[in-house]
């Protein structure tokens, strides 16, 4: 029998890189996906490809629409993995509009879900929530200000998690990775050439290094709780230093 079958799960950000990976990969595990972004083409497609998956446009930084899109399902799994980052200035002139996108994507987003998703869960007596932090939520790098700060969040947040809802059944995990390719470069330095050359000389995670990282967590016996998973590139020291061969 599959580890997951008979499971609900929701993934935030499952239109593409680390969200469309975990999708794939816990539908490959039995659980039945309610897929969540703002590009409802591409998760239609994904819909498509995995059994009972089902497709729904979501911005989370919309915490009412969050709110009633989700207030219908009971999740046995949830995934916060939407997020981004906005450019790489100094903390003295980072565009206001960044910010608040990354502030309002990353905090106040994964906050809506958790609103939305565990009062459920906790009155059901089981669940797994997974929140996507990021080794920017463990150290802070050069131009990395408001992102690291928003994923320094992420890691409160789930450090909240576990003691305000200790005892009702639900296992929480952070998962924070090091560099991943996928959109997120793109998306946030607005350039493929950019985006390429972050990823120039060594290699790099994959999205389905993160998955399996992911699967691994909820997977385990229900007294077990993965609570935190560091995922480092092989040739990733810190967030700063990369051995790159060229
Ligand atoms: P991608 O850019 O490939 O994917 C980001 C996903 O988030 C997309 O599906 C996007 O969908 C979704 N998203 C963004 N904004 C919103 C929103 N307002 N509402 C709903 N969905 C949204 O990046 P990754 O897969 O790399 O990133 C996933 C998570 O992993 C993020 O939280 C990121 O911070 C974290 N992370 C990434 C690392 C990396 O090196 N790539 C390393 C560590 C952590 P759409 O645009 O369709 O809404
Ligand atoms: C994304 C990884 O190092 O670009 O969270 O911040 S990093």
């Amino acid at each position: 029998m599959q580890k997951l079958s008979g499971q609900l799960a929701l993934v935030t950000g499952a239109s593409a890189g680390i969200g469309e990976s975990t999708a794939r990969r816990l539908s490959a595990e039995g659980a039945r996906l309610v897929l969540a972004a703002r590009r409802v083409d591409r998760l239609r497609a994904l819909a498509k490809e995995l059994p009972g998956a089902e497709a729904l446009e979501l911005d989370v930084r919309d915490a009412a629409s969050v709110g009633s899109a989700l207030e219908s399902f009971e999740f046995d799994l949830v995934v916060a993995n939407a997020g981004l980052a906005r450019g790489t200035d100094p903390i003295h002139s980072v565009e206001e509009s960044a910010w608040n996108d990354m502030i309002d994507t990353n905090v106040k987003g994964v906050l809506a879900v958790i609103r939305a998703t565990l009062p459920g869960m906790i009155a059901r007596g089981r669940g797994d929530m997974v929140l996507l932090g990021s080794v920017a939520g463990r150290q802070v790098y050069p131009g990395g200000n408001v992102y690291c700060a928003t994923k320094h969040a992420v890691r409160a947040l789930y450090e909240a998690l576990r003691l305000d809802a200790a005892g009702t059944g639900i296992r929480f995990t952070t998962v924070d990775p090091g560099m991943v390719e996928t959109e997120f470069s793109r998306v946030r330095l607005g350039d493929q050439e950019r985006a390429d050359a972050v990823y120039r000389g060594f290699e790099a995670l994959t999205p389905d290094d993160v998955a399996d990282a992911i699967a691994f967590a909820v997977t385990r016996p229900p007294h077990v709780n993965i609570g935190e998973i560091v995922i480092w590139p092989s040739d990733q020291a810190s967030t700063t230093i990369v051995k790159r061969s060229e």
